[in-house]
């Protein structure tokens, strides 16, 4: 059996730093590649940083630095946070190194030599902030994005495309022969319809701005950022420079790459069409999660929800914090992070099922035998029902890695956990010790306890990796945990007569939601980095003429439910304003006196026959709509500014 596996996150945007979302993905990869070791694969993991394209020069020079200048400062930050949360990478790629930039020469080189390039003329709605075309038959609220909700920006510009349509045929065989190629396998659906409603030609180079990758044969030109991203993944295993390890991790291995649901149809589409070109091995599997939220809201920069790992891991640890993201959600399932249901589960799982466990055992083993291992034949059926429990777990946990599922293989290991908690209650050893003769018997439900739990641990060290070693240190066992291998602990009696156990500590501390120090946010501080949406410049705000303007008459239009009718005073003339907000004044004649805003060059136009030359402006909450109304004493007419 082929025992190279190489699995990927996506590389990281370096607009901002990594919070609990890439923190999410890349923290599944580090699990993945952990599991994979303790199943004897050579498995190689790759993260890194996406650097080029519109988005990141924007960022750079918002931030006053120039685009290299600004992903240098990046960069390690991502390996900081990366370096907390545990995960050991084998590389960390950044696609403004050199290797990366042949890389991209080199497919391109065989794309186009392969005929697939041509020259042509995009001329369109781009979004920045995803980095991609927008089709005019996609575009959401007159002009934004469909999946971020960003304005669009109108890119007319000469640009080669790549003939993706030319492999539309190929690539959906390719799906249907491989049914673990797109995984849940409910994306895999809504993949074959997007491919099904006819591929379009990919628009892959720029020439409208700088921060890229030069493309040959188009001087003037630079790499569209998804094609240059994308091509990472090659890069890193030795694409240009490395035939050797190529071999070994593209064309011999297992590839899984993992991702976020936003960007599933640049993996499971435009890459596999860049493969099929360039002549090259697609993935074996593209694993797409859901989307998390915070405290039940779209995690944002302007909302301040934005989940920051470090804090996270300062209340509970890194080892809970990575068990509750892989456990709490089922793969490729949107998820809401709070801290009610983290500490429930730690609660649960880690302090009760888990910690008690080692505690328990640990504490009698010492009551009875002086925590020195003693083995003994007296067996029982519990001692059977343990033992098949155990294979029956490996071979589940094996089922859902290899579909990706992380929350059910977990679900799995506590399977086999909580047997063993139960195994005690069933034994019960604290009876047993009170007879000399059960001595034997004692031994063996003892040995049982410390070997489930030394197998327990080498279960859950793809997820947390400290605790596990932790847990075999406990158990007197000094080796490495790095090095364990699920085969080598298949069998039972795995600790030898005479063997010296640890003493117990506790591992998950029990935590009470009370009393649970969660540094309060400082109601007055401000963000320096936040987020505007749909930003404008002041120019644009000079654009329209916003004044005060007194209601002199307001009354309803007839046969119109929704209008008002009003004649207000702008200073120096009278003008007539209709509003569609009936609904929220049904004494219009009321507001005769009042001073409101009103935007008094938008062009007049005509509804049911009558004039309107302005609008009203007024705010809306959950009470309903209200005019915005202004101080009395201003005089009609002023401008606000
Ligand atoms: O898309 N919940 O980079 P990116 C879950 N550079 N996962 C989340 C998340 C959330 N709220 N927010 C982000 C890019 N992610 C490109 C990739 S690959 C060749 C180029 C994770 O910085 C998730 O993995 O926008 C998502 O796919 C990724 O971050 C997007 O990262």
């Amino acid at each position: 059996m082929n025992k190279n596996f190489y699995v990927t996150t996506p590389i990281y945007y370096v607009n901002g730093d990594p919070h609990v979302g890439s923190a999410y993905t890349t923290i599944a990869a580090d699990v993945m590649a952990r599991y994979k070791r303790t199943m004897g694969y050579d498995a190689y993991f790759l993260t890194g940083t996406d650097e080029h394209g519109q988005k990141v020069e924007e960022t750079a020079k918002q931030k006053g630095y120039t685009p290299q200048q600004w992903t240098d400062i990046m960069a390690p930050r991502f390996k900081e946070m990366w370096a907390k949360l545990g995960i050991e990478y084998s590389d960390f790629i950044r696609t403004t190194e050199s290797r990366h930039k042949e890389a991209v020469k080199k497919i391109l080189k065989k794309v186009y030599e392969n005929g697939d390039i041509y020259k042509g003329e995009y001329s369109g709605k781009y979004c920045v902030s995803c980095e991609t075309f927008v089709p005019e038959n996609q575009i959401v609220n007159g002009n934004h994005c469909p999946d971020c909700g960003k304005e669009l920006r109108v890119v007319k510009e000469e640009s080669y495309f790549f003939k993706m349509s030319k492999y539309q045929d190929a690539l959906l065989e390719h799906i249907d022969k491989h049914p673990d190629f797109i995984l849940p396998r409910s994306r895999r659906n809504e993949v074959v319809s997007f491919i099904k409603q006819g591929l379009q030609d990919l628009s892959i180079s720029r020439n409208t701005f700088e921060w890229g990758i030069p493309i040959e044969f188009a001087p003037g030109h630079i790499t569209y950022v998804w094609f240059d991203a994308l091509t990472n993944y090659l890069t890193a295993v030795g694409y240009e420079n490395n035939p050797e390890m190529f071999d070994k991790y593209w064309n011999n291995a297992e590839v899984m790459h993992l991702l976020g649901k936003d960007i599933v149809r640049f993996h499971a589409i435009i890459w596999p069409c860049m493969l099929l070109s360039a002549g090259e091995k697609l993935p074996d599997k593209v694993v797409a999660h859901g989307w998390w939220t915070s405290e039940g809201e779209k995690m944002s920069k302007s909302k301040g929800n934005v989940v920051d790992p470090i804090s996270e891991i300062e209340k509970y640890g890194v080892d809970a914090f990575r068990y509750c993201l892989m456990r709490e959600v089922q793969f490729g399932n949107d998820g809401d992070y709070s801290t009610k249901s983290v500490v429930t589960r730690i609660n649960s799982d880690l302090a009760n099922d888990l910690g008690n466990l080692l505690n328990r055992t640990l504490g009698m083993y010492k009551k009875y035998f002086g925590g020195v291992v003693v083995n003994g034949a007296t067996r029982d059926k519990y001692d059977d029902e343990i033992e098949t429990l155990w294979t029956e777990v490996v071979k589940e946990v094996e089922e859902q890695m290899n579909i990706v599922q992380y929350s059910k293989a977990l679900e799995a290991i506590w399977k086999f956990i909580s047997r063993l908690n139960k195994y005690i209650d069933e034994t019960a050893p604290w009876t047993l010790a009170k007879d000399e003769a059960n001595r034997d018997r004692l031994a063996v439900v003892m040995n049982h306890l410390v070997d489930g739990l030394y197998k327990a641990a080498v279960m859950v060290y793809p997820y947390m990796p400290t605790s596990a070693q932790k847990i075999w240190n406990q158990l007197g066992e000094t080796r490495d945990i790095h090095t364990a291998k699920v085969e080598e602990v298949m069998g039972w009696n795995l600790l030898r007569e005479g063997h010296v156990l640890g003493n117990a500590e506790p591992i998950f501390p029990r935590l009470d939601l009370e009393t649970l120090e969660v540094p309060k946010k400082d109601p007055m501080q401000v963000n320096e980095d936040l987020e505007v949406e749909n930003p404008i410049d002041i120019t644009d705000f000079d654009k329209v003429n916003i004044q005060v303007v007194e209601i002199l008459e307001a009354g309803k239009v007839k046969g119109a439910d929704k209008l008002l009718k009003f004649k207000v005073s702008v200073g120096d003339h009278v003008r007539q304003i209709l509003s569609g907000i009936a609904k929220y004044y049904p004494e219009p004649e009321k507001l005769v006196g009042k001073k409101v805003l009103a935007i008094t060059n938008l062009k007049p136009r005509k509804m049911r026959g009558e004039i309107s030359q302005g609008m009203l402006l007024s705010t809306e909450d959950k009470n309903g709509l209200r005019l915005v109304e202004v101080n009395t004493e201003v005089e009609n007419g002023s401008k606000a500014k």
